[in-house]
């Protein structure tokens, strides 16, 4: 079974809208070429830090989250401040994700492995409420501790 083409769109309170393709993360005009597993133990494979993004999309002052959605309809909502050590994951064995496919967030200092966030394919900035907290799930409304309850 072929995968839907690699495209991850990025958009919302930004100073410039991307639509990325697997070239953008391989060619590292994104940012450097992290390997994840010194970082977060249980994976592999090469990500680009989220931090490299911000400076080429340039999130708007107005801004405050951002929503990574998944092609399943997970998604997680972030404050942006968080995604300071944030990671997408886009490659393993030179080759695009089998799993996660286009690209996995990674939040190593978040609450569990579980926060991460398989197959996004959308990255939306966002002004929300000063004190919406991280969330992660299916129609936005589980929380970090109930997904580490695994
Ligand atoms: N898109 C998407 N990402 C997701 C999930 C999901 O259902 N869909 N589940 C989360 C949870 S609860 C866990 S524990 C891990 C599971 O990752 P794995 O499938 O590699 O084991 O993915 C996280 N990211
Ligand atoms: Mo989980």
């Amino acid at each position: 079974m072929s995968h839907e083409a690699f495209q991850v769109r990025v958009y919302g309170l930004v100073g410039r809208e991307l639509d990325l393709e697997y070239s953008d993360f391989t060619s590292g005009k994104l940012g450097p070429h992290l390997d994840v597993n010194p970082i977060v133990s249980t994976f592999s494979g090469i990500a680009t830090p989220v931090s490299s993004l911000l400076e080429i999309i340039q999130p708007l002052a107005e801004s405050t989250h951002a929503i990574f959605h998944a092609s399943d309809d997970f998604q997680a909502i972030l404050p942006i401040e968080q995604l300071e050590n944030a990671l997408l994951l886009f490659s393993q064995e030179d080759k695009p994700l089998k799993k996660g496919f286009p690209v996995r967030l990674l939040v190593p200092d978040g609450h569990s492995d579980c926060l991460n966030v398989k197959s996004v394919v959308s990255i939306n900035f966002i002004r929300s409420e000063p004190h919406q907290k991280a969330e992660f799930g299916f129609a936005n409304t589980v929380s970090p501790d109930d997904l580490a309850r695994n």
